[in-house]
């Protein structure tokens, strides 16, 4: 049984004001039976791990370097985010992907340092306009999968993340059935490659515009564990209405 996840990605939002969203947030659930994360800027990581210190949420980072330590200026490694207080990191995600340069090679680097020092993995994988327009989906996301998940992937380490760049920020999400064969597709490939019993643990989200007006409808798609949420993660109240979804 996996267990739902409901993830936000603060993405380069947030000072310390920010803060007092998560603890609306922490107030609003006090115990949940799905998985609450949330991935704020490395500024605020110290400070929201302590603002949510023995409760239901956790703290995640939004990338790290392959590296355990060294010459790499303003970047952060996998140990650091533990230090600081996160269990998860967000990987390969498209904005990366577009304005750092970053290939499936290295994201595979990264990840295998995340899950070395101990940090969940989700690795973000997903589709253009025009790769979607030219039938290519399935196999732009099976070259990403295979390039960008490291051997040592698990039930525990690895979650994987479906987000459509098309559908990043703008309102438009794609139909139930597009999101359903795209999840299908990604646990069959993890079946494949890692057998049954770890590939039908990893835990599987879609995000793409995700709200509280479309999260259960998209949360009833099969192979759909839960959600990477941007813009709808920064209000407590739109994310606790997404997560209220998974319950
Ligand atoms: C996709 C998602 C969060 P948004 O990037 O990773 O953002 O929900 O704003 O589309």
């Amino acid at each position: 049984m996996r267990r739902k996840l409901a993830a936000g990605n603060w993405k380069m939002n947030g000072t310390g004001v920010a803060l007092s969203e998560l603890k609306a947030l922490r107030a609003a659930h006090p115990s949940s039976p799905a998985e609450i994360l949330i991935c704020p800027p490395a500024t605020l990581l110290h400070r929201a791990a302590a603002a949510v210190e023995g409760s239901e949420i956790a703290i995640g980072g939004q990338d790290c370097h392959a590296a355990v330590s060294g010459a790499h200026t303003g970047d952060l490694s996998a140990e650091m985010l533990l230090d600081a207080g996160a269990n998860a990191v967000i990987l390969g995600h498209s904005e990366r992907r577009e304005d750092h340069g970053e290939q499936n090679e290295e994201i595979r680097a990264k990840a295998r340092a995340a899950m070395d020092a101990g940090l969940k993995a989700i690795i973000c994988v997903g589709e253009s306009l025009n790769q979607r327009e030219a039938a290519n989906t399935l196999d732009i996301i099976g070259g990403q999968m295979s390039g960008s998940i490291p051997d040592q992937a698990t039930g525990e380490n690895l979650i994987v993340a479906y987000e459509p760049i098309w559908a990043i920020g703008t309102g438009k999400v794609p139909t139930l059935e597009e999101i359903g064969e795209v999840h299908d597709f990604i646990r069959a490939r993890l079946e494949r490659r890692f057998g049954e019993g770890v590939g039908r643990s990893v835990r599987l989200l879609y995000g793409g515009s995700v709200k509280p007006s479309n999260a259960v409808e998209i949360f009833g798609v099969s192979n759909v564990d839960g959600a990477l949420v941007g813009g709808a993660s920064l209000k407590a109240e739109d994310f606790s209405g997404i997560i209220r979804a998974l319950e």
